[in-house]
């Protein structure tokens, strides 16, 4: 029996999904691509399910596009990378970033390519001390992609951004985080257990206002000021209309914890 290219954990309250090609560091095939798409959207669409942590199997998180895979390359002399992007890296970036529930991604070794830039997409990025982020596009000729372009002048500026992008040269966590361009790095062997204790946590706060929290800080960087206030307007006016809203004011008041996962009614 072949392994799965995905595996998808269900947790107290929250998924693990896991890329599982360790021979070639988890690079992404169509079929990688596929499976990786179905578990989010059983995330998306299962209500127990209220954190997702992505992380890799064996000694890499992703080496980015598989290059001896069909798709991309035995399109004729002429390939049309620009379909592929459409077809599966932008639906990708979108979907974990349109996806109302945190997304913690756990690098576990190096993120190559367009793996690298997956990786930025989650929402709290922990990586590996020993993990390194390469924007190696250039290495073969191509522009960093999967919002690689985006996240890099966003987080690190126009200086960092391109020279890590021309170079190519590897990114270790420490640095990363230093630079502000993920959350945090920690020990190899702490990874999982403080990626699983950030998902439980996460899992059993206000999902209503993470969804929204997500979204409104998403949108920041497009908007002018007046356009952001007024969008924490409406955000804010929908989540003071929540259980949530009601159940964290009420626990305040009655110095207990709030209880968040509580069935409404
Ligand atoms: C791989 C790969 C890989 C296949 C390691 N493919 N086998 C979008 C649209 C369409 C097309 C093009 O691309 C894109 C976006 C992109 O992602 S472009 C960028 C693609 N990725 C790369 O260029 C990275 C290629 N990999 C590497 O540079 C190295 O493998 C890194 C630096 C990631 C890790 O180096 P090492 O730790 O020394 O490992 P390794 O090179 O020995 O890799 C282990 C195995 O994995 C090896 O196979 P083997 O049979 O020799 O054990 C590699 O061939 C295989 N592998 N990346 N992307």
């Amino acid at each position: 029996m072949t392994e799965p290219v995905v595996l998808h954990d269900r947790r107290d309250g929250y998924c693990v999904v896991t890329l599982n090609r360790p021979h070639r560091l988890n690079a992404f095939t169509e079929e990688l691509h596929l499976a990786l798409a179905a578990a989010i959207d059983s995330c998306a669409a299962d209500d127990d399910c209220r954190a997702l942590i992505i992380t890799g199997a064996g000694r890499g998180f992703c080496a980015g596009q598989d290059l001896a895979d069909r798709d991309p390359t035995l399109l004729g002399d002429s390939p049309d990378l620009g379909m592929t992007l459409e077809t599966y890296y932008n639906p990708l970036v979108l979907k974990l970033r349109n996806l109302g529930k945190p997304v913690i991604c756990a690098v576990n070794g190096v993120a190559a390519g367009a793996g690298a830039n997956i990786a930025l997409a989650c929402d709290v990025v922990l990586a590996a001390r020993s993990a390194t982020f390469i924007q190696a596009f250039s290495r073969i000729g191509l522009i960093p992609d999967a919002g690689g372009t985006w996240w890099l002048t966003q987080r690190l500026g126009e200086a960092r951004a391109k020279a890590l992008a021309l170079t190519g040269d590897p990114l270790p966590a420490e640095q990363a985080a230093e630079w502000g361009l993920i959350w945090k790095a920690v020990d190899d062997h702490a990874l999982m257990k403080e990626a699983e204790t950030l998902a439980a946590r996460l899992a059993a706060g206000p999902s209503r206002a993470y969804a929204l929290t997500k979204k409104a800080i998403q949108a920041a960087s497009r908007n002018a000021l007046e356009d952001q206030l007024a969008m924490e307007r409406e955000l804010q006016r929908e989540a003071g209309r929540s259980d949530d809203y009601k159940e964290g004011v009420a626990a305040f008041l009655e110095k207990r914890p709030a209880d968040y996962r509580r069935k409404a009614g």
